[in-house]
């Protein structure tokens, strides 16, 4: 599509692997950014990288470049955006157009990475949280563009659940409203991102990267649109004390509306704050978690090549 060439560029193995029907699993760049610190950030989007090799698909990081939308970095440029950091435009859905039109770099969010996968064609993404309804959202109407994109783009995300820094009843109840299936890999629990409970109910346990597969085929088929979100609970030994970590979250939400902090700062501020209240503990559960999706999203990715179309 003459269009799309102008703003899209996927890599030469990304590409190979899509014409070829080979399994592609989708990162996103936010996370590298504006959510962990240089080099672990690197370190971490690298190992991701390795991992979904490992579990025999492609990795695709996306990000924008020099206004080209991108669906697989090399490491150069992951370490570029890595280093660069904040100083990256944290690009979400409205970001996208502004950015191809300037030439200029963004860190995709999950909205935005959804966008740039669909449009590659890569069905499957992985990353660590997503955005989701704020605490406070009834007045603040503080939602993430990461939920509307849930609702009308087609891709699988695979996710740790969301960290309580937001209302996750309330974002279960948006997800319900736009249609979202929320799949509980192995659980009936909605995982809290730092740890394997939240006291919040998935609307499906799914035990196999089979079956993730199949429900993906069946929405696509059925032309129902959107896509769907897969929570896969942080591995046992490294999810950490819930009474530790959600104290050390309301700290850090508390220190944010102190500081009048808004908008799209909002979430990073707390990654980082958090990060630093737990003295780094909370940045190693994260990795961890990370990996543990990667492997999932590249699991799903192959079974869901294997299907029969
Ligand atoms: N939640 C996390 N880690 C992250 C993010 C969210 O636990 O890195 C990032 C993701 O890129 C997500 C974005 O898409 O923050 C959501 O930002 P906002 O709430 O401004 O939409
Ligand atoms: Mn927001």
């Amino acid at each position: 599509m003459k269009s799309l060439e102008k703003y899209l560029t996927v890599s030469p193995e990304v590409k190979e692997a899509l014409a070829n029907g080979k399994p592609v699993v989708a990162l996103e760049s936010t996370i590298i950014s504006h959510g962990m610190p240089y080099p672990k950030n690197v370190e971490t989007a690298m190992n991701v990288e390795k991992i979904i090799c490992d579990n025999g698909a492609v990795p695709a990081t996306i990000a924008v470049i020099g206004g080209r939308l991108r669906a697989g970095l090399t490491e150069e440029e992951i370490t570029y955006l890595g280093k660069k950091g904040l100083a990256v435009t944290k690009a979400s859905r409205r970001d996208l157009p502004v950015l191809a039109a300037r030439g200029e770099d963004g860190a995709t969010t999950v909205a935005a990475t959804m966008i740039i996968a669909a449009l590659a064609g890569i069905p499957v993404f992985a990353t660590g949280g997503i955005g989701g309804v704020h605490r406070g959202a009834e007045v603040t109407m503080d939602i993430s563009a990461d939920l509307e994109e849930l609702a009308e783009t087609p891709v699988m995300v695979v996710c740790a659940g969301a960290k309580s820094i937001l209302d996750l009843g309330l974002t279960l109840e948006y997800l319900e409203t736009k249609g979202v299936s929320v799949l509980g890999y192995q659980t009936e629990e909605l995982p809290a991102f730092f740890t394997r409970t939240s006291g919040f109910h998935v609307d499906y346990r799914v035990d196999t990267p089979n079956e993730l597969a199949r429900i993906y085929r069946a929405k696509q088929d059925l032309n129902l649109g959107g896509g769907l979100l897969v929570t896969n609970p942080i591995p046992e030994e490294y999810a950490m004390d819930p009474d530790y970590i959600n104290r050390s979250i309301d700290e850090a939400c508390e220190e944010a509306k102190r500081l009048g902090i808004k908008g799209k700062e909002i979430t990073p501020y707390l990654l980082d704050k958090i990060q630093k209240i737990t003295g780094g503990k909370s940045l190693e559960a994260n990795i961890k978690l990370v990996y543990n999706n990667a492997a999932l999203g590249a699991k799903v990715a192959c079974e869901l090549c294997g299907l029969e179309s």
